[in-house]
């Protein structure tokens, strides 16, 4: 298929926190390089994005800070925008699913669905605050986990035992925000019966697409091969777009009905201000010519490659994606990104903190795409590879190129003479750095791609370093003049090809070389710049990073989480409850127990198993040994020796992993919810008795 256009899509962020490296990588940056690649080729193409203003993210926001919704969506909304300028995304519109425009859209959307018979609707039992009078979301119910008995277990996940629950699972649910008790009751809501979608989404996806993403293509086959289920477009909330139907008061549409609708209204938005630039919207949206990608990360899979077009089949106006390019995820130094953990690179303080280097942290977010697999991001790393990448090996190449120019011949291209053998051989190297990077943008392998440009840069490198024009100067200026010129014409040729990639560097690069403008098509020649053309002012175009400023990351991430840490401490201890107490029994019964003290003499791990301590103990009676499962609660177990501590004296010996063990430790769980030893702080006689 021919295509005129191409429209791209990139997730639309949940306005609820700023943005973070995390999206960057799995989203922005790789939308971004192939909108500016498409662009540079002279391809009609439109890029659109926006803020996810709906949903129940956005309200959980605004009462963790005790302002208004429309306040949260307002502040983020504006600081994404920023971030997004700031890192050089270039979109054509960044709009917003608070805008009028969008809410007009999204209920006519589903109103033509619903007149035509496209929805069915079911009625349901739900959780439900009678004196709220709201009916309230998965995350919204806590009440006791039916596993571990954690009072604070969520509608969705108990956070103590790692369970999967679903609300009706808790005992005694309750309004996490009020603590009132719930009762169930009936609601009606509409939904899209994606069952009757199946056989279509299976011919269209699993036989006409089977050129997408492995990671994609698996995840569409492994939700098909489930058989797909009717999905609720509608929720009982008092936040987002109203259900456009008679008697649905107090009902709204899901926020995953509306957010990618939000694509065709941003687009709207943008074609109705700017007809003349941009053309009617259909034509991006209807035109069957208009080749749709959308850029998304892999927990959106679904909602793109599924639910979205069976909205847009069941309408039959739309054109459908043709591809769906999705990352896995980043992770930050082993751990997982998370937005409500403070465990992410912010983008707003990334610039704080280093300023104009925008092109650096898109250089290795590309460089370590998690294209094929999750990926982590370490400041090491990033370190590393300004160092050594950027500024060791493109950098130095322009600089010497541009000051060597400076030197010899007064800052103008030199004349290219004749060439020898090997500045043919390469040439020959990087002739086909177009079809390369073509091949590769094409089918999005961005990291791949970065890296057949910084290849170029390697090839200059060395075509500088093996020729040396700087001690040619003193005896053969017409040949340092060919050496330069063909320094210069690399140069260029890096500016153009690593645009899409460094935005910001491309422009330095072009400025210092005198250009006006690039030209795709001209990547790989070698008669950029004619002979005598002006260069301009010289410049660095990458610094060097010493370690304060990585090590002043590191120390923030490791604040973060000592905070974490505390603060998970602080929350098991309030959800905390002693166990009941026994059934009664007698001190004749307690007094069968004999409980002695003995100080530790050595305490060691024992061999093959993660489980087990071994205790030496003196036990004022000649010494024992005793063995106890609390080897997790200490990592150096050490610690022990020296302490006086409880122990069973009357069991009767017992093996475990070889080693006899001839008694038994009392311990105690902690606050963290680890056993450890319970000890005795006055000294008193080994082989005493408790009682
Ligand atoms: N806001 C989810 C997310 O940020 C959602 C994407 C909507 S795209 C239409 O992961
Ligand atoms: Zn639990």
């Amino acid at each position: 298929m021919n295509y005129n256009r191409t429209l791209i899509t990139a997730a639309l962020p949940y306005a609820n926190g700023p943005v973070h490296i995390g999206h960057l990588a799995g989203v922005y940056v790789p939308a971004d390089i192939y909108a500016r690649y498409l662009r540079l080729k002279g391809k009609e193409t439109l890029f659109v994005c926006g803020s996810d203003e709906h949903g129940v993210p956005v309200t959980i926001r605004a009462r963790k800070e005790g302002i208004t919704t429309q306040q949260v969506v307002d502040r983020y909304h504006e600081l994404i925008k920023r971030s997004f300028a700031d890192f050089g995304i270039s979109f054509d519109i960044y709009s917003r699913t608070t805008s009028n425009i969008h809410h007009k859209l999204a209920s006519d959307y589903f109103r033509k669905l619903y007149d035509n018979g496209k929805f069915i609707e079911q009625t349901t039992e739900q959780f439900y605050d009678p004196e709220t009078g709201h009916f309230l979301t998965d995350r919204n119910i806590r009440g006791e986990c039916p596993h571990c008995h954690n009072l604070g277990a969520y509608g969705d996940q108990c956070e103590k035992c790692g369970s999967t629950l679903s609300p009706e699972e808790l005992i005694n649910p309750y309004n996490a925000e009020t603590g009132n008790p719930l009762v169930k009751k009936p609601t009606s809501h509409w939904y899209l019966p994606l069952d009757q979608y199946q056989q279509w989404l299976e011919q269209w996806i699993l036989e006409e697409h089977k050129e997408w993403r492995p990671n994609v293509y698996g995840q569409c086959k492994s939700w098909l091969d489930g058989g797909l289920r009717p999905r609720a477009v509608t929720r009982d909330l008092d936040w987002g777009i109203p259900v456009p139907v008679e008697g649905a008061e107090g009902k709204v549409l899901y926020v995953w009905f509306d957010a990618p609708i939000g694509y065709i209204s941003n687009t709207k938005e943008l074609c109705d201000a700017q007809p003349e630039k941009y053309g009617n919207w259909e034509k991006w949206w209807k035109d069957p010519s208009t080749r749709l990608i959308h850029f998304i990360g892999k927990d959106n899979i679904v909602f793109h490659c599924i639910v979205f077009p069976a909205m847009l089949k069941a309408d039959g106006s739309y054109i459908l994606p043709d591809n769906v390019p999705s990352n896995e995820f980043l992770n930050l130094e082993g751990d997982k990104i998370s937005t409500s953990r403070n465990w992410a690179v912010w983008l707003n303080e990334y610039l704080d903190d280093f300023p104009g280097k925008q092109d650096v942290l898109r250089y290795v977010l590309t460089a370590n795409a998690p294209e094929t697999k999750d990926n982590d991001f370490t400041w090491a790393d990033f370190q590393a590879r300004n160092n050594n990448e950027l500024v060791a090996i493109y950098g130095n190449f322009v600089n010497r190129a541009l000051v060597l120019t400076g030197k010899y011949f007064d800052g103008k291209v030199p004349a290219q003479g004749e060439l020898s053998d090997y500045d043919k051989a390469t040439i020959d190297e990087f002739n086909n750095v177009k079809t390369t990077l073509e091949d590769l943008l094409n089918n999005f392998r961005f990291r791949d791609a970065q890296k057949e440009a910084m290849n170029l840069a390697r090839i200059g490198n060395k075509y500088l370093a093996d020729t040396e024009p700087w001690k040619l100067a003193k005896t053969d200026l017409d040949r340092t003049a060919t050496i330069l010129n063909l320094s210069l014409q690399i140069a260029a040729n890096l500016a153009i090809a690593f645009e899409p990639f460094l935005p910001f560097s491309s422009a330095k690069l072009r400025e210092m070389l005198g250009l006006e403008s690039f030209n795709w098509e001209e990547l790989g020649r070698t008669d950029l710049l004619a002979e005598g053309h002006p260069l301009g002012q010289v410049s660095l175009l990458f610094e060097k990073i010493d370690d304060a400023p990585i090590q002043a990351q590191l120390d923030r991430l490791a604040r973060i989480k000592a905070e974490n840490e505390a603060a998970a401490q602080a929350e098991a201890l309030k959800n905390w409850q002693p166990v009941p107490v026994k059934a009664p029994t007698t001190i004749d019964e307690f007094d069968k127990a004999d409980i002695r003290v003995g100080t530790v003499l050595e305490c060691t791990n024992v061999k093959k198993s993660d489980r087990l301590l071994q205790f030496r103990i003196d036990d004022g009676m000649g010494g024992r040994t005793i063995l106890s499962g609390i080897a997790q609660s200490y990592p150096d177990p050490s610690v022990l020796v020296g302490k006086q501590v409880l122990f069973i004296a009357n069991f009767p010996p017992r093996k475990m992993m070889g080693i006899e063990s001839q008694g038994m430790i009392l311990s105690a769980v902690n606050a963290d919810g680890k056993l450890i030893v319970t000890t005795v702080t006055a000294p008193v006689r080994n082989g005493a008795q408790v009682g």
